[in-house]
Parts: C-alpha cells; structure tokens; sequence
C-alpha cells in the first residue's frame, strides 16, 4: 500500500499555515512537502520554494517526493487581484492548469482546490444563497475561481481524477494574517480591539458577508478530502456556511468583551466587490453528503479570538505577530 505523501502549495499563506500543522498531525511531518513563492517565517521540516506558475518545477517536486495528494492554496485574492487582473489571472488559472496536468500525468490519489464566495455576483440571490445558481462573478478572482470550479469537474469527469472543492468564505483565525481579500477587515478587527486601538473598517457598517472561524475551515478541508469518494457528489465545488454578520455586528460582539472598543467607516474600492459578494450560504448539499456541520457562532468565535490574540500580543513583539 502507497503511504500518503502531500504536498501543499501555497503553505505560507494564512490558511496554508495553519492546514500544514494539521496535516503533519495527521500524516506525520516526514510526509508533508510544504510549498511556497517565498521562504516561510518559521522553518518547516520539509521546505520546497515553488512558483506555481511553473510546471517542470511543479513536476519535479511531485516526482522527488513521490507526492500523493495536493493542497493547492496558492492564489491572489480579491482586492489583491484587482490591481494586477492579468498577474492574478495568470497565478490563479495557470498554476490549477499545472496542477490537474500534472495530477492527471502522474496518476495522483487526490487533489483540494478551495474555490470562494467571490464566485458569487450581483445578481446571485443574496440570502441563503443555494449550491447552483446564477454566479456572474465581478472580480478575476471571482473568475477565476468559477473558471477554476468547471475545470475540476472537467478533469473529474474526462480523466477520473479525485479533486474536491470548498467555497470558502471569509475565513477568520488568531493564527496568522490575511493576504489581500475582502473579507480581511474581520481579522484586522480583533488585532486592534486587543491592542486597545480603534479599528478604521474598508466596509460600510451594514455590509453583512459569509464568514468561517478557522477551526472549522480547517476540520471542514479534512473532512471533505477523509469522506469516501462516492459521497462527493458536487465536483464544481460545495457551498459550505459557518456564519454571516456585518462590521457593526461584530463591534458590537467585540465590545461585549472590550467596551472602549471603537470603530469608524471609511469604505474604499473593497465596498464595490463586497457589494456583489451574498449575505448568507445555503450549505444543504455540504452537510447531506459529508455531514458538514460549523462548530463557531460569532459569540464563540470572537470569545476564543480575544483571548487567543491577548495572550499572543502579551508575549509576543507586535511587529513580529503583524507580519505573521
Ligand atoms: P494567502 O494570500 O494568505 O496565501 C496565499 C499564498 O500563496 C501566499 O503564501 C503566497 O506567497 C503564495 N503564492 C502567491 N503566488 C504564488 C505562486 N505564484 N506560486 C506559489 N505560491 C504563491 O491566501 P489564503 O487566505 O491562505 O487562501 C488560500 C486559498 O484559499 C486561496 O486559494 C484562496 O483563494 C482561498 N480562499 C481563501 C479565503 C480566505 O478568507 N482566506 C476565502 C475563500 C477562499
Ligand atoms: C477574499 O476576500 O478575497 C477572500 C475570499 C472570500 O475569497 N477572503
């Protein structure tokens, strides 16, 4: 029997860190190969520069480490996005393109593509927003996630590959910082909040967006790559909800822990894209074919944030744990 090998890409980044911990938990760190464009702050036991746009690369580390399955986390997100669309485009399209090639070549077990809410357009029903329905996505991030989506069944259906998909929302977690999205204000809130400084937020204060806390982010990608293959019954990429509020809604939960909390409005160009973006998922298919199921409401989350930030801010030199 073949012993998984994994291999993620993108490893440095916020989610890509803290899933390469959890995947050395469960495989051991003999058998993760974490990949990124840039050397990691903190050293890893296997460590591999790669640029996802190139293929040969790409190739040479699979064939090395006799890699099994892959976590591609590697993208330029939302607002990032927008300042480079061809730059992004080129990172977001080219480096999945590399990747089902060369699982498809190399006969690899299985493949995590995290697709996004940003797939989502202004036209796309707003609450609850269901599994299929209309997309019409505004951002190239936006397309190239639903671009990338269609390319995953694709290889699914023509080459039988075992690629698997979450539309992440925006994912919220004490461990490390955002790289570039919309949703990045609900991290940089709670930094603030337990600095004791008042919090400027890119959104109007009514702008209600799809969130995660990243525990669950994290048990949901394992759950979703451990269920049988036949109980994936979506290979675009599935819906899946932890909880939706607004920048007031979660001033108000911070400030039931810090009451001289304070946050003001100054909305920028990031206001345009999360006015496209839903108010709420509709997560049904998630949850009948792998028993998907949020641990976090907004009071937990924001309970475990505060107290995981203060003891990082108490022992930890500021400017090291903002450039995480
Ligand atoms: P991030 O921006 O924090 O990390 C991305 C990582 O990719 C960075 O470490 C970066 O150095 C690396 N990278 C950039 N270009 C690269 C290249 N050419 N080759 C190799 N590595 C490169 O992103 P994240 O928030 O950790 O997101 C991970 C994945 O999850 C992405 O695909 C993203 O679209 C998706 N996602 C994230 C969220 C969220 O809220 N964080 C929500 C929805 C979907
Ligand atoms: C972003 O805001 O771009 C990401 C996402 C929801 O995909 N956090």
């Amino acid at each position: 029997m073949r012993k998984d090998s994994i291999l993620i890409i993108g490893a440095n980044g916020q989610i890509g860190s803290v899933l390469t911990t959890k995947l050395q938990k469960i495989y051991g760190e003999s058998q993760v190969v974490a990949t990124d464009i840039k050397v990691p702050k903190y050293k890893q036991a296997i460590f591999e520069i790669l640029d996802i746009t190139d293929q040969n690369r790409l190739l040479h580390i699979v064939q090395k480490y006799n890699i099994t399955q892959i976590y591609h986390l590697a993208a330029i997100l939302s607002a990032k996005g927008e300042s480079d669309p061809l730059w992004a485009w080129n990172v977001n399209m080219q480096g999945l393109m590399n990747i089902l090639e060369v699982a498809r070549s190399k006969n690899l077990d299985k493949i995590f593509f995290p697709s996004s809410i940003a797939i989502f357009g202004a036209d796309t029903p707003k609450t609850r927003t269901p599994q299929q329905t209309i997309t019409n996505p505004s951002t190239v991030y936006g397309i190239s996630k639903l671009a990338g989506e269609k390319w995953c069944q694709y290889y699914h259906e023509k080459y039988d590959l075992d690629i698997r998909s979450i539309r992440y929302p925006g994912i919220i977690g004490h461990e490390s910082m955002p790289g570039g999205g919309t949703t990045d204000y609900a991290v940089d809130i709670y930094h603030k909040a337990v600095q004791k400084l008042p919090f400027t937020c890119f959104l109007k204060s009514d702008t209600k967006l799809p969130m995660l806390y990243m525990d669950d982010a994290i048990r949901a990608t394992t759950e979703l790559m451990e269920a049988p293959s036949e109980s994936i019954k979506i290979r675009t990429s599935y819906n899946i909800s932890g909880m939706s509020f607004s920048p007031a809604e979660v001033a108000k939960s911070i400030q039931q822990h810090l009451p001289d909390f304070k946050i003001n409005y100054k909305p920028d160009y990031r206001q345009t894209i999360a006015d496209t973006w839903t108010n709420s998922i509709n997560d049904n298919e998630a949850k009948k074919d792998w028993n998907w199921k949020p641990a976090y409401d907004l009071q937990k989350m924001t309970t475990v944030m505060i107290q995981e930030l203060s003891k990082k801010y108490s022992t930890t030199n500021n400017k090291e744990l903002i450039n995480n």
